[in-house]
This record gives C-alpha cells, structure tokens and sequence, in this order.
C-alpha cells in the first residue's frame, strides 16, 4: 500500500493519507474492542465535550494490553511495518493507543496541537495513526497544517486539563513557550490538509506536526477514530516540567526507564524490524 508518494508526502507534509492501509477484516474487530472499552472504560478516559444537545466527544487511551482485539491490531494489523517505514526508521515500537469518539451531530472540533510537546518521549521519529472506524467526510476529518513538523518552535500547545477540568491533565506551557499560531482565525495563511476517509484509509503524521479540527458532524453521523502511536530510530524518554498527557512518567520509572533511555520495553513492544537488505 505505501508508495514513493506516501513517503515523498510525509517528509515534506508531515502526513499522508494512505486508502485500504489496514485491511477490512481489522474493522468489525477494532469495533468490538472500543465497545468493550465504552462498557468498561480506563481510567483515563474523559470527555472533551459533553453538551446540553446531548452530543459529546469521548476521548480515552493506553487500553490495548486489557484488550485482545486492540493488542492483536498492534501486533499483527501491519500498521507498524507502515509507520516505521513511512517514519525511515530501523524499527517501529508502539507506544500507545488512543480512541476518540463523538456521538451523531457533535460539533466540538479538537483545538489545533501537536503532540510530541505532551509525550513522554522526544523525537523527530514519532507518529499516529487516525483511522476512523466509520465513514468521513473532508469537512468532518481531522486537518493537517502541511510543513509544520519542521517549523521547530516551542509552541504553547493547548491545556487539554481546561477541556476535562481534570487535575490529572492539567499541561502548563505559560513560561517560554513561543504563542500558539492561529490556525482556525487566519486559515488561509496555511496550507491545510484533510481527506474525506472510508474506514481503513488511515491518516499517518508526524508527532510534530500541527493538527486539530474534525468534529462539526451532520446530525446523522456519528464518527468513531481508533488511534495508534509509534516511535522510531530516534525516540527517548523525556519528563517533562510542563506536564504530560498521557503522562507516561509513573508507568516508565517503574518499568526502570529514565530521561534518554530508549523504550523498548514489554511496556512499549518493538513491532516491526527492517531486514537487512544485501546489495545485489
Ligand atoms: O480525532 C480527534 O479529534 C483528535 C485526534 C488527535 O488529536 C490525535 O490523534 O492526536
């Protein structure tokens, strides 16, 4: 499935959207598992939003070792090998999932973010995976500010703690941090990228780059995204004084992890290993 285009595409855009990236099969099974997660959600979970028109945004993560159906698309879906070869890196390890779910008709939109500055690890070797579990459109679709994941600044990203009023997600970039861009107010200042997507077409970005939107449903569609994160080559553990989220910074000193340290761990399975490759 993956092109010289999808690969050309990433580096420069920071994403690309790869059609029939999983196979079909994979769609029935990952919606099992998010309804197993909905029965009985972590203790991550929350909601971005929650309105008085009934609709709502869901949001939770880091379930895959409770469930089968997430733990089985980790390891044997494919999508690592696609990462760590979109990502030019030696190896793909996994290091979270991630699901977002909006209720028919919900039109809250994800503030624009990137996500590297909230991680527990650092690197240009990183990336998600969105992968919408139900039909699309363009102007439902998470968007993509083509280039950003090489702009090198240090953002002050959104406080996504404001949205949940959570203690536990609170994120503060107030000292230092160069002032957000605003996207949404001066869009036309930005090349934006989008895509209307069918369930398994998967939209793969770089950790770096500015993301955010989707959202403003039709009354009659609902839109369930199961995400997945993976680091490559150059991704280490980072604690970050700002905060985390998901803070991963616990789980990691327990596991013996510390700042630089790479993850590979039973915590974060290394996936896919490129093969050596003689010249012929
Ligand atoms: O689907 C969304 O609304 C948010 C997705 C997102 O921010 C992410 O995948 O990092």
């Amino acid at each position: 499935m993956l092109t010289e285009q999808h690969r050309e595409q990433y580096a420069s855009s920071g994403v690309t959207c790869i059609r029939g990236a999983v196979d079909a099969r994979w769609i029935p099974i990952l919606q099992q598992g998010l309804s197993s997660q909905r029965e009985n959600p972590t203790e991550r979970s929350r909601w971005w939003s929650r309105e008085d028109d009934g609709t709502s945004c869901f949001y939770d993560s880091q379930a895959w070792q409770q469930i089968d159906e997430y733990s089985d698309f980790v390891h044997n879906s494919g999508m690592g090998e696609t990462a760590g070869r979109l990502m030019g890196s030696q190896t793909a390890t996994f290091f979270f999932d991630a699901v977002f779910v909006r209720s028919a008709g919900t039109q809250f939109r994800t503030p624009f973010h990137q996500d590297e500055p909230y991680w527990s690890v650092q690197g240009f070797d990183t990336c998600s995976a969105w992968m919408p579990l139900d039909p699309v459109s363009k102007a439902s679709s998470l968007e993509f500010v083509a280039g950003s994941h090489k702009w090198n600044h240090r953002y002050a990203q959104t406080n996504f703690g404001a949205l949940t009023a959570d203690d536990r997600d609170q994120v503060n970039f107030d000292d230092g941090w160069t002032p957000f861009p605003d996207i949404e107010g001066e869009r036309e200042r930005y090349e934006i990228l989008s895509w209307q997507m069918e369930p398994g077409d998967v939209a793969i970005f770089n950790a770096r780059t500015i993301h955010g939107g989707s959202g403003n449903l039709a009354p009659d569609k609902a839109l369930a995204v199961f995400n997945t994160q993976w680091l490559g080559d150059d991704a280490r553990v980072c604690f970050r004084p700002e905060g985390m989220d998901p803070d991963h910074s616990q789980v990691m000193t327990d596991a013996g992890l510390k700042p630089g340290d790479r993850v590979e761990s039973d915590l974060y399975p290394v996936v896919w290993r490129k093969r050596y490759q003689p010249d012929r």
